[in-house]
């Protein structure tokens, strides 16, 4: 076990059916603190630079869409294991395949619109950290 820092996004699905404090809701009540937030509108060339790894995808032009069709909340959750458990809380990429409980579960529309992001591993999570957010933004 150990304290650790990961990325989320409360994508632009959620934060326009005014979810963003029921999601928020479920990371706290799992143990993580939300220790660093802003709303952003993402730009196309934000979007972009943030999902740069998937722009060989079929489904890369949809995504940069999507992300930039309204307000999402970028923000760093803290607690123990926190990259494992924000993953299990958010449920499979497809809320199809998602399990009975999970963010996803719950509230994605679809693998496009699948309401949250959160990071995969210890590597991608200080990246998306740093993207989003300098060190002074983070108290943790
Ligand atoms: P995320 O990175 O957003 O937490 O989600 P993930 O690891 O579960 O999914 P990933 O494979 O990294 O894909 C990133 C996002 O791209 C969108 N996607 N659309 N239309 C499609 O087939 C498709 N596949 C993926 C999803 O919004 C996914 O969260
Ligand atoms: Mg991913």
């Amino acid at each position: 076990m150990s304290i650790e820092r990961t990325f989320s996004m409360i994508k632009p699905d959620a934060t326009r059916r005014n979810l963003t404090g029921a999601i928020i809701k479920i990371m706290e009540e799992a143990g993580l603190t939300v220790v660093a937030s802003k709303r952003v509108w993402m730009s196309r060339r934000e979007a972009e630079g943030f999902y740069a790894v998937h722009k060989e995808r079929p489904f890369f032009g949809e995504l940069v869409e999507s992300m930039t069709s309204g307000p999402t909340v970028v923000q760093v959750l803290q607690g123990e294991n926190a990259i494992a458990r924000n993953r299990e809380i958010m449920g499979a990429t497809n809320p199809a395949d998602a399990a009975e409980g999970t963010i996803r579960k719950e509230f994605a529309l679809s693998i496009g619109e699948n309401s949250v992001h959160g990071s995969d591993a210890p590597e991608t999570a200080a990246q998306e950290i740093a993207y989003w957010f300098s060190e002074t933004e983070v108290v943790g």
